[in-house]
């Protein structure tokens, strides 16, 4: 079988062949830190190969669905062993094709092997409940029952590390799926699948189709024979993907936007903060639904910490993130550089100081890539677009907090609710932001960054639909609970009603 590496001209992945795209159509992906390099030609699917995967996903589910779920697993078990083996590999052609620095791409690689790990580990658990029945010789149980073919829309800023989130746990729920990977960074997701295909799994349980999302996202919506939406993307597309399933009351499942904050009480430890809101606010170039884009800061320690961490957010090395030396690579494409730029004027003209930063990087070797300067915002009033509007770049909004139940209030303010954090060694402070920060995840003394793969992973609001991902809640995402009943008392016996 050819694999998807053989050549710079990649395929759809289709019941268990690599098939060209029926559209005929295909797509450049380029390095976005120096578009002169070409990383491959992929696939622009249309509706024609998203029907032709969906039908081969259907039929594999069939027999998939019924395989036991520890064997099920230990085909992701192989997978995993291939895919640490070669994690130096796939993280290079991450940095290649998404630019962020190698450091964070090794991160990203580690983090669907670790959800590999975490949902092989599932394929001996999966557990359902029993409970005494309310009448005699009388069992009952709860069982989780796979639910069919799922479609997973997966974005650009984790392009191995999403698509494991959604897939792992799909397929060792008995799923099988056709994932459509962002446009922009579809090789590591091609990685994976092979990895998947290497170690064994059977054809037509894994379905991968390159495209873009009006011609390949939107079919795979719409589709009668998909009823399991994963997507995780911007809140504009996850309306529209909420819209389309909402008729036949497909299950979906939305991870979307972040305005998330870091508190800096008047007693956190600065050095610590400082670091942290660099890491939460620049790692990843800011491209993270859970960045630290906004910093409420106390009063009495304002201008120290400001004066701190505007000195090293100017001195962040901004390049080509396989150069060791480099700390923050480019943005992911021309339209994100281009939204940046916007909101940095936006910011300027509402009366946010600007600090440092506010400009795109294009000398020299930067030209030929979407690079930007790693900008602060001071004095930003809560209400001000930019403390209040998702940029998903390299800028940082520093809001003024009186103490902690404005700064609770500051962090609550805005539409979105995945993360937040809070650093302070004052431990009455930690535990009532833990209750009143209305978001999916809290920190303490950490960044709003760095979630782990057994915890469950999602926000409140507009982040999402009330799903989360990761952990034992993805398994109840992409299963359906199913409650058995068995009476052995051999006559009818009436439940609320012969017990009384
Ligand atoms: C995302 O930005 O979409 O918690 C996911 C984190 C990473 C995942 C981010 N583990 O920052």
């Amino acid at each position: 079988m050819a694999t998807a590496s053989a050549s710079h001209a990649y395929k759809n992945f289709i019941n268990g062949e690599w098939v060209a795209p029926r559209s005929g159509k295909t797509l450049e992906n380029r390095n976005p830190g120096n578009t002169d390099e070409l990383i491959g030609i992929f696939p622009l699917s249309s509706r024609e190969d998203v029907d032709v995967a969906v039908s081969a996903a259907k039929e594999a589910y069939k027999t998939w669905r019924l395989i036991p779920a520890p064997k099920r697993a230990e085909i992701l078990f192989r997978a995993v062993e291939l895919l640490v083996k070669r994690k130096e590999e796939f993280s290079r052609d991450m940095t290649r094709e998404m630019g962020k620095v190698l450091a964070e791409t090794r991160g990203d690689v580690q983090e669907a092997i670790d959800m590999t790990y975490y949902m092989a580990g599932e394929g001996r658990r999966l557990f359902g409940q029993t409970t005494p029945s309310e009448l005699p010789n009388k069992f009952a149980m709860s069982l989780r029952q796979s639910i069919g073919v799922c479609g997973l829309i997966t974005p650009w800023n984790f392009p191995m590390a999403i698509p494991a989130w959604k897939m792992m746990p799909a397929l060792v729920c008995g799923n099988t799926l056709v994932i459509k990977p962002a446009e922009d960074t579809p090789l590591s997701t091609y990685h994976l699948v092979e990895m998947l295909s290497e170690a064994g799994l059977p054809p037509g349980v894994v379905n991968l189709v390159g495209g873009d999302g009006p011609d390949a996202g939107a079919p795979l919506t719409k589709h009668a024979d998909v009823p399991v939406i994963s997507f995780t993307g911007s809140t504009s597309t996850g309306r529209i993907i909420a819209e389309t399933c909402a008729p036949t009351f497909k299950h979906y499942s939305l991870e979307m936007g972040g305005k998330n904050i870091i508190l800096v009480m008047d007693d956190a430890n600065l050095d610590l903060a400082v670091d942290g809101a660099i890491w939460g606010g620049f790692g990843t170039t800011g491209q993270r639904c859970t960045a630290a884009s906004r910093v409420g800061i106390h009063k009495s320690v304002y201008k120290e910490f400001v004066g701190r961490f505007v000195e090293r957010a100017a001195k962040l090395r901004v390049g080509n993130g396989l150069d060791p030396s480099v700390e923050m690579g480019p943005c992911i494409n021309e339209q994100q550089l281009q939204t940046v730029m916007s909101y940095v004027e936006i910011g300027v003209k509402e009366g946010a100081k600007l600090l440092t930063g506010g400009h795109r990087l294009a000398g020299g070797e930067l030209a030929k890539g979407w690079f930007h300067e790693p900008t602060v915002f001071g004095d930003c009033q809560p209400k001000m677009r930019v403390a209040q509007e998702e940029i998903f770049g390299p800028v940082v909004s520093l809001i003024p907090i009186d103490g902690l139940e404005q700064g609770i209030a500051v962090a609550n303010g805005v539409p979105y609710g995945l993360s937040a954090s809070i650093y302070t060694r004052d431990v009455n402070h930690a535990f009532a932001a833990m209750r009143d920060l209305y978001t999916g995840i809290v920190y303490v003394n950490a960044p709003t960054i760095g979630a782990e793969t057994h915890l469950p992973f999602g926000g409140t609001k507009q982040t999402g639909n009330g799903h989360r991902e990761a952990a034992v809640a993805a398994i109840d995402f992409f299963t359906e609970w199913k409650s058995v009943y068995i009476d052995y008392s051999d006559k009818l016996q009436r439940a609320q009603i012969d017990n009384n």
